[in-house]
C-alpha cells in the first residue's frame, strides 16, 4: 500500500483529505515539523518537503497536484481523471492554487529567501499580502460564480486545496471576513464527512 507523508498545518492536508474522500488504500504517515529536513525523510523526498507519496516499489511522487492527479486516476470514481469539463478545470484550479497561490505564500513563510534587510523583508511582506488579497478575491469570485458551494460547482479535489488556503489566511493580516464565499466554503469543508466522492 502506498504511504502518503504529511505534516500538520501544511498543504499535505489536501491529498490527505482526497485519500479520505476516495476511501483509497493509502497509509498516512504524519511527520512532525522539522523531521522533513532529517536524513530519514530526505531519503524519501530530497526536497525536504511534504507531501510525498511512496509506492511499494520505492518510487516516490512529490508535488501536491501530481499526487492528487494520481489519486484521481488510480482511485477516482466516475467523472474524475476523464476528459470532462470538470476534470480539465480541476487540473487548472490545482495548478493555479499550487503554483500561483501557494507559491505567493513564499513571501510570508520564507520572507528571508526573498530579501535580506529588515526593510526589504517588510516590503516583500507588504507586496505578498497585496498579491494574496488579489488571489483570495479571485477565488472568492470563482466560488460565487459557480453557485457559492464548491470551487467548481461540485465537489472536487480543488476544494481540498482551497481548504488549506482558507486556513492559512489566519496566519496573515488578511481576514476571511472579506471573502464571504470562501468563509462559507471553509465552514462547509469543516462539516464535510468526507465519505465518498459525489
Ligand atoms: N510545490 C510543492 C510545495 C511543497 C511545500 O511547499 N511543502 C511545504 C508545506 S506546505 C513544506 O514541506 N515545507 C517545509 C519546508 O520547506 O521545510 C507542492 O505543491 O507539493
Amino acid at each position: 500500500m502506498p504511504t502518503l507523508y504529511t505534516m500538520p498545518e501544511t498543504c499535505s492536508l489536501s491529498p490527505n483529505i482526497a485519500v479520505a474522500w476516495l476511501g483509497a488504500s493509502v497509509k498516512i504517515h504524519n511527520i512532525a515539523y522539522g523531521d522533513q529536513k532529517k536524513d530519514d525523510y530526505l531519503a524519501i523526498n530530497p526536497k525536504g518537503q511534504v507531501p510525498a507519496l511512496r509506492f511499494d516499489d520505492g518510487d516516490v511522487l512529490t508535488e501536491a497536484s501530481a499526487i492528487l492527479a494520481w489519486l484521481g486516476a488510480a482511485h477516482g470514481k466516475e467523472g474524475y481523471a476523464r476528459d470532462t469539463r470538470i476534470g480539465r478545470k480541476e487540473a487548472e484550479a490545482l495548478s493555479y492554487m499550487t503554483s500561483g497561490v501557494h507559491a505567493t505564500y513564499g513571501g510570508h513563510f520564507n520572507t528571508q529567501k526573498f530579501a535580506e534587510s529588515a526593510a526589504a523583508q517588510e516590503e516583500v511582506k507588504r507586496k505578498t499580502y497585496e498579491n494574496l488579497a488579489d488571489h483570495y478575491r479571485r477565488m472568492d469570485g470563482t466560488v460565487s460564480q459557480n453557485g457559492g458551494e464548491w470551487y467548481l460547482g461540485r465537489r472536487s479535489f480543488a476544494d481540498t486545496f482551497l481548504y488549506v488556503l482558507t486556513r492559512w489566511i489566519e496566519k496573515t493580516p488578511l481576514s476571511i471576513e472579506d471573502y464571504p464565499a470562501l468563509k462559507a466554503h471553509r465552514t462547509r469543508m469543516e462539516a464535510d464527512e468526507g465519505a465518498v466522492l459525489p
